[in-house]
């Protein structure tokens, strides 16, 4: 579906004025739109991965550790898929307000891509650099789109998410490719130099809140060395006619899921050119990995 065909069905969740700013912008910040109660339990998940992962010592297929990470002092960088990991965070996918408020931004089908778990530890937890999402994952359009849930409030100091507004227009796309034809999965310093980074807005909130951003939107974070961590959920979800034509890096169980409306019959296909990524059949690192310039084998699964 377009925006405009996706802004004619009556919204569930959001204002029109809500919609057409995420259009416009490509973002949308919605304070504490998570209650208490799916908090509660999205936090009693979390803590049990992060108990699960004293037993990890090196980075795997479910845990991305930091390199000083013990089971004394455990330091995570990501859960990946934690729908696989814990049932909690699925029934979040399937029974929260969460896709409900992605069906007034993709149109009333809905389809799950894949979910993962960003810590930004205290006290050192790592920048990510400025990229965009839908070159790790191209689609058949652009209306995939990643929602953060904060599970704790989120201040300046924990490194919130950044988003440079009405980048996802920028076309054609930038690459996030080094001089060498390597896969850095961020922009290069040339790149962003020539970017207007003044204009980044910044989205902290208190727990609950919603980050939301455009598959083509240019997003960072900042390092956290403040005293508190930073747990952010993400969930990326998709227009049922979205069709992935590349491997799903992490090769989610849930992949291509219909969590709202039916599956589509027809493909929508937008006529911008899409940045295609290396072949993750081959295996797959994660991004942290590869902005920190990690010798980290890729990860077969
Ligand atoms: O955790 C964050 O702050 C941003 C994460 C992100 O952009 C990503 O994982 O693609």
């Amino acid at each position: 579906m377009t925006p405009e065909q996706i802004l004619k069905v009556p919204p569930k969740v959001l204002t029109q004025a809500q919609r057409e700013f995420y259009f416009n912008e490509g973002y949308l910040c919605l304070e504490r739109a998570i209650d208490e109660t799916w908090l509660a339990r999205l936090r009693a998940a979390t803590e049990e991965l992060v108990e699960r992962s004293r037993t990890v010592s090196k980075p795997d297929a479910v845990f991305d550790l930091e390199p000083g990470h013990t089971a004394a002092a455990p330091r995570l960088r990501r859960v990946s898929n934690p729908v696989e990991q814990h049932p909690v965070f699925w029934e979040y996918c399937l029974k929260s307000p969460m896709p409900d408020i992605v069906s007034d931004l993709v149109g009333p089908d809905v389809k799950f891509h894949h979910s993962k778990l960003n810590f930004k530890w205290a006290n050192g937890g790592e920048e990510v650099k400025w990229h965009y999402d839908i070159s790790f994952w191209p689609h058949t359009n652009y209306s995939p789109l990643t929602v953060g849930t904060y599970l704790y409030d989120c201040g300046m100091d924990q490194g919130p998410l950044a988003v440079l507004p009405k980048s996802h227009l920028i076309d054609p796309m930038l690459s996030q490719y080094d001089a060498k034809g390597q896969w850095t999965g961020c922009l290069s310093a040339a790149d962003c130099a020539q970017l207007d980074l003044t204009k980044a807005v910044y989205l902290p909130g208190p727990a609950g809140s919603l980050t939301i951003h455009n598959c083509r939107t240019l997003h960072y974070s900042a390092r956290n060395d403040s005293d508190l961590g930073r747990p952010l959920l993400l969930n990326t979800l998709t227009s049922a006619d979205a069709f992935p034509y590349t491997v799903n890096p992490i090769k989610p169980r849930h992949d291509q899921y219909v969590l709202r409306g039916t599956r589509a019959r027809f493909a929508h296909h937008d006529p911008r050119p899409c940045l295609i990524p290396p072949d993750w059949s081959k295996g797959y690192t994660s991004i942290f990995a590869l902005q920190q310039e990690e010798a980290v084998p890729l990860v077969e699964r």
